[in-house]
């Protein structure tokens, strides 16, 4: 949509695992489009989010968080965190300054001092640590000599967070917006829905479990009634995982489909009747369909 002086930037959130990346995507945007846990490798592929600032539109791209990959998954997760970083006008690295300089972060900021490309650095969590820290790990960031502006943010409380958006923002070449005003991502609905059920079994499985799962929408059906039919697919890799999935009669997985549909029906604003369905796939990681289905690269 071209108006006026209208402007329109695409910005990377990168940062190691579990820095606040989709918690930030969100306030920015105002509205829930990432998924957020607790637990590190949440995101799983790149989710735009669309922010609007006056004649600026900004779309920001949330990132799986970038570490040393292992399997054909992170691979694939950490290959999408770079391709984003390719295709952005700016590039926001987001650290946990609770957490201060961890391996991954370090091994981030080397990677994007060889790439030289200008980065914004932006202190998060700040909500959790005491000034004196916060300037210890700004200044030693500020020895790198490398970032062109530091943010230090709450991404949780929302406190710095317009700073920055509004540093972005002044940055934003002249241009078409690329989505119309109100809309906030082009994550499909289908997606959406699987993402919020994989949040609920995220926050409701322990260990290595979570990262053993997967969750597609198979079936989308209106009802005449006005409501939505959603049925979904959680594939894991054992059946000793699909017991645990399961639960003893029934109850985990009922207990997540209930916490899921919750969030569905305000999602949507109808009745949702959800029906989870496990299946054992051993092999579901191994497989193209599933990174063509999230929107992964499958030979990363
Ligand atoms: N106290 C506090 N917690 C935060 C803040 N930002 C994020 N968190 C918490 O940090 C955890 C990870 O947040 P996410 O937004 O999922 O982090 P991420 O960088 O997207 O993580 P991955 O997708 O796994 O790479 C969650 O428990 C958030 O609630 C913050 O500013 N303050
Ligand atoms: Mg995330």
């Amino acid at each position: 949509m071209v108006l006026g002086n209208s402007r329109c930037m695409f910005v990377a959130l990168l940062g190691a695992p579990n820095v606040g990346k989709s918690t930030l995507l969100n306030r920015v945007v105002g509205a829930k489009i990432s998924i957020v846990t607790p637990k590190v490798q949440t995101t799983r592929t790149r989710i735009v989010g669309i922010a609007m600032r006056g004649k600026v539109q900004i779309i920001f791209l949330d990132t799986p968080g970038i570490f040393k990959p292992r399997q054909r998954l992170q691979r694939a997760m950490v290959e999408a965190a770079w391709s984003s970083a390719r295709q952005a006008d700016s590039i926001v690295l987001l650290i946990d300054a609770n957490a201060g300089l961890t391996e991954d972060s370090c091994r981030l900021i080397t990677k994007l001092k060889d790439q030289n490309r200008p980065t914004i650095v932006a202190l998060n969590k700040i909500d959790l640590i005491k000034p004196p820290r916060l300037l210890k790990l700004t200044s030693s960031l500020n020895t790198e000599g490398f970032f062109t502006d530091t943010f230090m943010i709450s991404a949780l409380t929302g406190d710095g967070v317009e700073d920055l958006v509004a540093k972005l923002a002044e940055s934003a070449p002249t241009g078409p917006w690329l989505y119309p005003k109100d809309q906030l991502s082009d994550v499909p609905l289908r997606m959406l829905a699987a993402e919020i059920t994989r949040e609920k079994l995220f926050l409701q499985l322990q260990n290595e479990l979570p990262y053993s799962t997967a969750i597609e929408t198979e079936e989308w059906n209106e009802r005449k009634d006005g409501g939505v039919r959603i049925d979904q697919t959680i594939y894991v890799q054992r059946n000793s995982q699909k017991m645990i999935v399961v639960g003893k009669n029934g109850t985990r997985i009922k207990s997540i489909g209930s916490v899921a549909r919750c969030e569905l029906e305000k999602l949507l604003e109808r009745r949702v009747h959800l029906f989870l369905h496990v299946k054992v796939r051993r092999d579901w990681s191994e497989r193209p369909d599933h990174y063509r289905t999230i929107g992964l690269n499958f030979n990363a």
